[in-house]
């Protein structure tokens, strides 16, 4: 059988107070998990996953590792195997002689301690540390190939060792497999999901160029699938470009760099569409909010390419510059930055706040791409060219606004006549609906509270977004009339400050049509107000589909499954004869006013969703699949679109 690891101090029979100092160490982060990992929700369940995964990529990122294979088992437990050089499992004398890998499971933040050079930067949104994952798992079991041997060792509940470090069989090969099942105790719904897993270790692949991650499902009908990147973020920069974006140059341009900041990677390609697609990465984490690394990535590509401009002649004399949003209309672009201390800051701590990554990345910029144009004239043509014509139509709309803007639907001053507004003013106490068509429009304007609720009838389909610049949108009656309603402007000018409403509720058919209606909402929001959604603002009301009567009884069903369940319990089975009165709304214009209230609009009793845009570059596929080009996906998404929508609140 296995036998203690030669080089351990035999441990003592009762805790000493190191024991005792790791203990309370692990158990403060059962009392108080959120601190450690944000949350006991999906996120939180999930990030227990990344912490471990995240080890064995800095493991690659360091060269030693190329190969991870993440299993999810059908007891809810998750096995994480790495090929790389093993954690250490000698003992360590200023631990008590305790293992490396058991301080490693054991000690907070005490992951890259032993690494010297190679582990100097690592990944993770809160980057606690395996011990966090330990302390909020039921059991785990670290299994360790190096120096010639298995190495095992198991944890109880809370992250207590059943016992030390063991030596097993002899072993060819090196890496770490860490199993563990995340506490029941401590998640809300301890279940992983396979899509979340899935899309960050895609994103994963693609920002550590060579590194395989396969994910399988061992619950239910087994899935697979391997995710694998031989060209880093220039594949990924490809494959966001691969549906509806038509790439107007063919090589993506490429750098990296390594400042004493940190290193950094860009890879971009413009395109002919008109929207922006630059996705930022601070140590693999998707920075959905940006910051110094993207400002001073954005600085650099006005900047490199207005003095190119002005040198080659491009831009006259008498011409202004080119502002920054034209010199990335159209652009997919994947800035990725790796630093020893990265700091996340903002409302869902996407945000890298280091000051002095923002010069750092600026400057390699300027000098990379000042190069690539000078030995690239003709894809520099062809950027300036695109970015020339952004410029134009800016002015364009300029002009047009400013002709208009006396009487503009941009100014408060003027609500729409088709408004009709509440009596409260506080922004945080009001809600706007926008609802599809007149007449839903009319019964929900007598069927609201008016203290609060108001109500803004849409007609028509609004304008697709995604094709559309900017001067376009802004002639659409029914936008103006959206952006006047909420009276905080749009793009660089929106100011959250602003908004008169905090809920905006999108309130369509729960039909085709309305999903449609539904999606080119968001896809406005997203495209031009982005932070009503980072502020969570956004809502979707949930019309019942059905209105079950027998005698005085009434109910109402909002799918298809409470429906039979409502006619069940009622003695109905839907097909013979009863004297059940059921009747289903085809549009919310069949509702009258009080059915709508009590239904759909009553905060007592109605369930409105949260729109959430946890991952901008999935949104982004997402919205170009729906707006570009092709009929087909979009027809698809429509039909079972429910993405955007998570957090109940009811
Ligand atoms: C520190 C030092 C060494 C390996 C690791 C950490 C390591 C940690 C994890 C976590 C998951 N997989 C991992 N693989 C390796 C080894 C240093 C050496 O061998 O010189």
């Amino acid at each position: 059988m296995a036998e203690t690891a030669p080089d351990h101090i035999e441990p003592s029979a009762h805790y000493d107070a190191q024991d005792i100092t790791v203990l309370e160490g692990l158990e403060a982060v059962r009392k108080r998990p959120g601190m450690y990992i944000g949350s006991t929700g999906p996120r939180g369940l999930h990030h227990l996953v990344y912490e471990v995964v995240d080890n064995s990529v800095d493991e690659a990122m360091a060269g030693y590792c190329d190969r991870i294979t993440v299993t999810l088992h059908p007891d809810g437990s998750c096995t994480v195997a790495d090929n790389g050089r093993g954690i250490p499992v000698s003992a360590m004398a200023d631990q008590g002689g305790k293992s490396a890998l058991e301080v490693v499971l054991t000690v907070l933040h005490a992951g890259g301690k032993f690494g010297g050079e190679g582990y100097k930067v690592s990944g993770g949104l809160h980057g606690v540390g395996v011990s966090v994952v330990n302390a909020l798992s039921e059991s785990l079991t670290a299994e360790v190939r190096r120096e010639g041997f298995v190495w095992y060792q198991r944890y109880r509940a809370g992250g207590e060792p059943e016992g030390p470090i063991e030596k097993g069989e002899p072993s060819d090969v090196t890496g770490t497999t860490i199993s563990f099942k995340p506490d029941e105790d401590i998640f809300d719904d301890p279940v992983f999901d396979y899509d979340t897993l899935a899309k960050r270790f895609e994103d994963t692949a693609f920002l550590t160029r060579g590194l395989s991650i396969t994910l399988i499902d061992e619950r239910g009908e087994p899935r697979e699938q391997t995710f694998h990147a031989e060209g880093g973020i220039v594949d990924f920069v490809r494959h966001l470009n691969r549906t509806g974006r038509e790439a107007i140059h063919k090589d993506v341009v490429y750098f990296e760099s390594e400042a004493e900041e940190g290193v950094i990677e860009v890879a971009m390609q413009w395109t002919a569409g008109y929207t922006e697609a630059v996705h930022s990465y601070a140590n693999n984490i998707n920075t959905h909010e940006g910051g110094t690394h993207l400002s001073g990535f954005r600085t650099a590509l006005t900047g490199t390419l207005n003095s190119y401009a002005r040198e080659k002649g491009i831009l006259k004399e008498k011409e202004d510059n080119l502002e920054g949003p034209d010199t990335r209309e159209g652009l997919t672009a994947i800035i990725s930055i790796r630093l020893r201390d990265p700091q996340f800051e903002g409302q869902t701590k996407t945000k890298l706040g280091n000051s002095e990554v923002e010069s750092a990345v600026k400057t390699v910029v300027n000098e990379w791409l000042a190069s690539y144009l000078e030995e690239h004239p003709r894809v520099a043509n062809i950027v300036l060219e695109k970015a020339l014509s952004a410029s134009r139509a800016r002015e364009a709309a300029r002009k047009a606004r400013d002709l208009t803007r006396k009487k503009s639907a941009l100014d408060v001053g003027n609500l729409p006549g088709k408004l009709a507004d509440c009596s409260l003013s506080d922004p945080a106490m009001c809600e706007i609906y926008l609802v599809e068509g007149d007449s839903a429009g009319g019964s929900a304007k007598q069927g609201r509270d008016r203290m609060f609720q108001a109500i803004l009838p849409l007609r028509g389909k609004i304008l697709n977004v995604e094709k559309a610049r900017i001067d376009k949108i802004l002639s659409n009656e029914e936008i103006r009339t959206i952006i006047t309603a909420i009276g905080a402007g749009i793009k660089e000018e929106f100011q959250i400050d602003n908004v008169r409403y905090h809920k905006i509720i999108i309130m369509t058919d729960a039909d085709v049509d309305g999903a449609h209606i539904r999606t080119l909402l968001l896809t406005f929001f997203f495209r031009q107000m982005h932070e009503l959604i980072d502020a969570g603002m956004i809502y979707i009301a949930q019309p019942p589909l059905y209105r079950v009567a027998k005698g005085k009884e009434e109910y109402y069903a909002y799918d298809l499954e409470e429906r039979d369940a409502i006619m069940a319990r009622m003695g109905g089975n839907g097909e013979g004869k009863t004297n059940i009165g059921l009747q289903r709304y085809k549009g919310l214009g069949e509702m009258n006013p009080d059915q709508l209230w009590k239904t759909t609009m009553d905060p007592e009793t109605r369930t409105i969703l949260k729109v959430t845009m946890d991952d901008a570059v999935e949104a982004n596929e997402v919205f170009q699949t729906l707006m570009g080009d092709d009929v087909e996906p979009r027809r698809d998404f429509i039909e079972k679109n429910a993405k955007f929508v998570s957090n109940l609140d009811v």
